[in-house]
């Protein structure tokens, strides 16, 4: 699907900065550009040298300067696009540059949509879809390992792993697929053997890819963590200490939080929705009620569930009640106020959560804080530190695509295994590259391609 029509956008934030960039991608890249632009002197520019930073004026149809910008043109073998690229310059802000756009866009372009320069990229073969992805995870990315994992994926770390195993079935699959045209020629038993052996390692490559996509996910979409309690144990003072701020509001009074508060934390590298919900109890006050009835979807939809006790006072049927709904769910047993005298029974908790290492803080003096977050981002993260080989499978389209190719390879090695037909090996080794088509691009519909840079900002 080529595409020439000529686009336009803003690529810098709106608001005020040093400078603003206009891109403008597309066949009447320069044309637009001829009818801007102006030489300091206030002629016409006739020769556009490639990638050259030239000084110069927007002006508008009538001569009038409006900006005083830089530009300059990439012939579409060199450009982002894949297509001849220019941008302008000028002054940061909002005026400014909507002036600029407007003239851009009287002059043939159109406003292009959200990440409408990256999917020419990638329709133009620039980058593969794994790789366009990425970019828009390195504009989000609220961590260090975020960021990194989101640059190596734009790299084509991953893109290079699949394409190595892609190769790998191919060459698998044109002996097979011959075999069929000429059914005589059977696939000889060393011939299966062998490719019995490069199933299984395709298998594997993959596998490791996929043991840490949940890892990847987090890092890219951020782990939310609840906590959750009955009133006044010290929720919010715990989130505050988590933070190193006053976030949430403290009183000695049970049910001062109802609406729940939740900020992103910075996990040694993971990103962490931490969630501070309303104190759970059986309320008739409507507000409360709904707080209450939100923590339980929250708790619902966490990635981890912090419970956290008063070892101040002994468990109450409130606690009783939280135990058992957390019963199954594995939370994190946190006890609080553990800088008073703990009246608490521990073994009634232990015994209730009998996997459970219970955790001792004090969200007053901040006792055992540092602790708790090492537990928090071991749970999510496993015991893999930040010197360790940054994750590549950062989202759940990548590794649903990867779970799907490991069945197929799976029936493939039961098929040359026990000497199935060709026809079947041969059905689900293309329906193993067919899947794994799905993260580099090359077999991917164009709804998901919509889809996909349609979650893009406007002028990348
Ligand atoms: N001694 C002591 N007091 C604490 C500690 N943590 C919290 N408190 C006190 O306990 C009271 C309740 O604290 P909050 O953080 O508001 O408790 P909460 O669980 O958010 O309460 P709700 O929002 O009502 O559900 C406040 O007076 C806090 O100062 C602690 O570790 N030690
Ligand atoms: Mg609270």
């Amino acid at each position: 699907m080529k595409t020439t029509e000529t686009i336009a956008a803003i690529a810098t934030p709106p608001g005020e900065g040093g400078i603003g960039i206009i891109r403008i991608s597309g066949d009447e890249a320069l044309l637009v550009g001829t009818k801007i632009l102006r030489h300091p002197s206030g002629k016409p520019i006739k020769s556009w040298p490639e990638r050259k930073v030239r000084l110069g004026y927007v002006v508008s149809p009538d001569g009038e300067r409006v900006d005083e910008v830089i530009f300059f043109y990439f012939k579409k073998n060199h450009s982002y696009t894949g297509e001849d690229v220019l941008e302008i310059q000028g002054h940061g802000g909002y005026q400014n540059l909507k002036k600029i756009l407007t003239l851009v866009l009287k002059a043939g372009a159109r406003l292009a949509e959200p990440g409408e320069f990256t999917k020419r990229a990638f329709l133009n073969g620039r980058i593969d879809l794994a790789q366009a992805e990425a970019v828009i995870d390195l504009i989000r990315a609220r961590t260090d390992l975020a960021q990194q994992a989101a640059f190596k994926q734009l790299q084509g770390d991953l893109s290079q792993i699949l394409k190595e195993q892609e190769n790998s079935l191919m060459e698998l699959l044109v002996p097979i697929e011959a075999a069929l045209d000429f059914p005589e020629d059977e696939i000889p038993d060393l011939e299966r053997a062998r490719a019995l052996e490069q199933i299984h390692e395709v298998r594997r490559a993959l596998e490791q890819l996929l043991a840490q996509a949940d890892r990847g996910i987090l890092l890219r979409d951020a782990a939310s963590v609840v906590i959750v309690g009955r009133p006044n144990v010290g929720k919010s003072s715990l989130l505050n200490q988590l933070l190193g701020e006053e976030r949430a509001i403290v009183t000695p009074l049970p049910g001062t939080t109802r609406d729940f508060v939740s900020e992103i934390i910075d996990l040694e590298g993971v990103p962490v929705r931490l969630i501070d919900t309303a104190g759970i109890r059986p309320i008739n006050d409507p507000v409360e009620k709904a707080g209450v009835e939100k923590a339980r979807q929250l708790m619902a939809e966490a990635d981890l569930i912090v419970v956290l006790f008063d070892a101040a006072t002994p468990l109450t049927p409130e606690d009783q009640e939280l135990i058992a709904f957390l019963q199954a769910k594995n939370p994190l047993v946190v006890l609080n106020k553990t800088d008073l005298p703990v009246k608490l029974q521990v073994e009634t908790l232990q015994t209730a959560f009998p996997q459970a290492k219970i955790r001792f803080i004090s969200a007053l003096s901040g006792e055992g804080i540092q602790e708790l977050k090492a537990e928090i981002r071991a749970e999510l993260m496993g015991t893999a530190g930040r010197e360790e080989q940054p994750v590549l499978v950062t989202k759940v389209r990548h590794k649903e695509a990867l779970s799907e190719a490991i069945e197929c390879l799976n029936l493939v090695e039961e098929g040359l295994a026990e000497a199935g037909s060709e026809d079947l090996l041969a059905l689900n080794l293309r329906a193993a590259l067919e899947a794994l088509g799905k993260i580099t691009g090359r077999s991917v519909s164009a709804e998901i391609i919509e889809e996909i840079f349609s979650q893009f900002c406007i002028g990348k």
